[in-house]
């Protein structure tokens, strides 16, 4: 895929402030912190388009940036932030609910778990559910750089066992600081969206 165009359109709030030109639509689902932002910004080469945040569980909306004119990464409210009270933790959950089980232009769910330490209840839980409902989903290790390369495996092993990745299904590692995995995960969007033979090109 090449990047040639990358804005930010609109943090949504409810489906009315959704887009409505029908692109194919990326969610990245993840606690906060686990590098939802740095992703996109990775993804498109640019630095701090989709913000990067010191404070976890700062987003609260759906953040849509329009790549290209050929789809739009959606960029979830972390999960699991302990801070956060129930009232707003309700929230959350029917927003991302609805999203997920309503959103006809939803292609494909990133679900993002940070590669350094096992996935949390939370992670577990989100990945299920998606499953459960049949929702296309890639798991995203992230963070790939801050472990050894020698300890990458086994990292990858564990995360693989406990969310039940099943052998043949995605997961792809990843470091926005790196670059590492940014190809695989575009050749992987790329054919979710309709658009395989664009796969393999450069950024
Ligand atoms: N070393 C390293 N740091 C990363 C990587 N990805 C994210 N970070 C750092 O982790 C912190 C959180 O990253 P964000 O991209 O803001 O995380 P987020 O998932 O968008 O967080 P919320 O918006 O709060 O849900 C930032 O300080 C990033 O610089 C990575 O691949 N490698
Ligand atoms: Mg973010």
């Amino acid at each position: 895929m090449k990047v040639t165009k990358a804005e930010f359109i609109i943090s949504a709030v409810g489906p009315k402030q959704f887009p409505v030109d029908a692109l194919p639509e990326i969610a990245l689902a993840g606690r906060s912190n686990v590098g939802k932002s740095s992703l996109i910004n990775r993804m498109i080469n640019r630095k701090n388009l989709a913000r990067t945040s010191s404070t976890p569980g700062k987003t609260q909306q759906l953040n849509y940036y329009r790549i290209n004119d050929d789809l739009y990464f959606v960029d979830f409210p972390g999960y699991g932030y302990a801070k956060v009270s129930k009232t707003s933790r309700q929230a959350w959950g029917q927003m991302i609910e609805s999203y997920l089980l309503e959103r006809e232009q939803l292609k494909l769910v990133l679900q993002m778990v940070d590669l350094r330490h096992p996935p949390s209840k939370d992670d577990i839980m989100m990945y299920d559910w998606l499953r459960h409902h049949g929702l296309p989903v890639c798991v995203v290790g992230t963070k790939a750089d801050k472990i050894p390369k020698t300890r990458r495996e086994k990292h990858y092993k564990v995360i693989k066992q406990e969310l039940g990745i099943l052998p043949g299904a995605l997961f792809i590692p990843f470091s926005s600081e790196e670059g590492m995995g940014k190809e695989e995960l575009w050749s992987v969007i790329s054919s979710y969206i309709g658009n395989e033979n664009e796969g393999q090109a450069e950024v």
